[in-house]
């Protein structure tokens, strides 16, 4: 497997003639990492990888921080039909000169990993189960929120996706597609008008998509992130509006029921047998901080889309997926990620701010057996702390350096100079923060600026990597693989 060649292991490994037994006794965890598009899951893994590979500051990572933890391979992925995870392309655009955010990716990937470490106890030693395999599989958040549907009849999906188009926010955006939508069931031609009404309510989410940042998560998933799905009949569907008296026999809905419940059976059960039920861990990444600054819409916008993902925890007992639940998922791990975006004083609130949001949904998760954390966290940390007195007071602020273009308080920035932003505290309740979303970031802004990450090269005069900056992604990486390096 390459390694990017400014990077150095932490020890070269090396395989010996024992290797086959070794790796048959060696037990696998496999960790999905979701959340809606720019939520930041590329960054996640991509730091999480490297911090593992490198050594990095992990105190609060029991394994590293005990010294226990002593190598980190990445090995070639088991599983044939999913890509692999690009980590060496998203760590080589931390490592320009500017440093760069890696490019978005739109699928699912995966990427093995495997850690050699020392155990405690002395038996795991003496029969050298001293290894773990960690399989990380990154998907679009969109796709669990596809979930939703199973339990829904063409109608009910149908009633909803329209009351959401109507929404004031979409109203504009969706007036194309709703137009066509009432006239359609006269057509003659039930499959073009199939075809041509799925263009512009593609189109719609598209443009809804763009215009909420990614938060409002509309279902068919799969219409905005299709993979190798893009022109199948298996998209080639819409919403209608409730049949009138006369008209239930129409052609046009006929197909396009049939479609809904084909996409149904042949696109969303598929990858939650094939994919997410074989997940042992879960991280929902969640930008809680985007969405607040973004306002209410996007607050109620972002409670739905979770409250969607959330039902695929623990579906209630009637439901088509309880039936094959037969292994399951033992601990989710909420983060609402960019902390760095926030100043110190704020982490424990942004955190309250993502447990309300996930009440519901977390109860849901322990009364199955398993177990719930929130955290707030910055897996590679763009700014720093910084203070600023300002009329006799002292403000707790953030210092990074905007990308090019962006604009703080007037000043378009070049993407070398350095902002020091006061980004207002985040209100001690919760409740204040989602009832008016917005109001009490007083710094709002720097919520909205998108800060230029820090460049991951080697240490200066040194030829080990420099460690990379975090707020918490060591109590995150702890939770979530701690006790499988016992
Ligand atoms: N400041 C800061 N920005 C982040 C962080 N994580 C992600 N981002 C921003 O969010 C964008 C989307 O992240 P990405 O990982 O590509 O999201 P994905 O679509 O969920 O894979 C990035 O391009 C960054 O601008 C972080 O820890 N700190
Ligand atoms: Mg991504």
């Amino acid at each position: 497997m390459s390694r990017p060649a400014f990077e150095l292991p932490r020890r070269s490994s090396f395989r010996t003639a024992g290797a086959s037994l070794r790796d048959a006794l060696t037990p696998t965890v496999r960790l999905g990492v979701t959340g809606l598009s720019r939520a930041g899951k590329t960054v996640f893994i991509t730091a999480m990888v490297r911090n593992l590979m490198i050594g990095g500051r992990l105190p609060f990572f029991a394994p590293e921080a005990e010294g226990r933890l002593l190598d980190c391979i990445l090995e070639p992925q088991p599983d044939d039909a999913v890509p692999r995870f690009d980590y060496e392309a998203h760590l080589a655009a931390f490592a320009k000169d500017p440093a760069e955010w890696p490019e978005s990716t739109r699928r699912i990937s995966e990427l093995r990993l495997t850690l050699s470490f020392r155990p405690r106890d002395l038996l795991r030693r003496m029969f050298g189960l001293d290894r773990l395999h960690v399989d990380i599989v990154d998907y679009p958040g969109e796709w669990l929120v596809d979930l939703s549907l199973l339990d829904q009849p063409f109608e009910v999906w149908c009633r909803e996706a329209i009351r959401k188009a109507e929404a004031p926010q979409r109203a504009q955006l969706s007036s194309q597609w709703r137009a066509f939508a009432e006239r359609s069931v006269m057509l003659p031609d039930a499959e073009q008008a199939a075809i041509e009404g799925a263009r512009l309510f593609t189109a719609y989410l598209a443009a809804a998509k763009v215009s909420e940042q990614g938060v409002g998560a509309l279902t068919p998933g799969r219409f905005l992130m299709p993979g190798d799905l893009a022109g199948s009949p298996l998209l080639t569907f819409f919403p209608l509006h409730p049949a009138t008296a006369g008209e239930q026999a129409s052609p046009l809905r006929r197909l396009l029921e049939k479609r809904y419940e084909s996409y149904k059976r042949e696109v969303v059960k598929p990858f939650f047998r094939n994919h997410f039920l074989k997940l042992d861990r879960q991280v929902v990444l969640v930008d809680v901080l985007g969405s607040l600054s973004r306002g209410p819409d996007s607050v109620a916008d972002l409670e739905d889309a979770l409250t969607s993902v959330l039902q695929a925890f623990r579906p209630g007992a009637s439901s088509w997926l309880s039936s094959l639940y037969t292994r399951r998922i033992d601990r989710v791990l909420f983060a609402a990620t960019k902390a760095d975006h926030v100043s110190r004083t704020s982490h424990d609130r942004l955190e309250a701010i993502l447990m309300a949001l996930t009440e519901r949904a977390a109860q849901r998760v322990t009364t199955a057996g398993g177990d719930v954390r929130v955290m707030a966290i910055s897996a590679l940390r763009a700014t720093r702390e910084a203070e600023v007195r300002h009329a006799g007071e002292t403000l707790p602020c953030i210092a990074g350096v905007p990308m090019p273009g962006e604009v703080v308080a007037g000043k378009t920035f070049d993407g070398r100079r350095e902002a020091v932003i006061f980004p207002g505290d985040l209100p001690a309740d919760p409740k204040d923060a989602l009832a008016h979303p917005g109001r009490e970031l007083a710094g709002a802004a720097a919520t909205f600026v998108r800060f230029r990450p820090p460049r991951l090269a080697q240490a200066p005069g040194s030829t080990e990597p420099a460690p990379t900056p975090h707020i918490r992604l060591d109590r995150a990486l702890d939770y979530l693989l701690g006790d499988w390096l016992p």
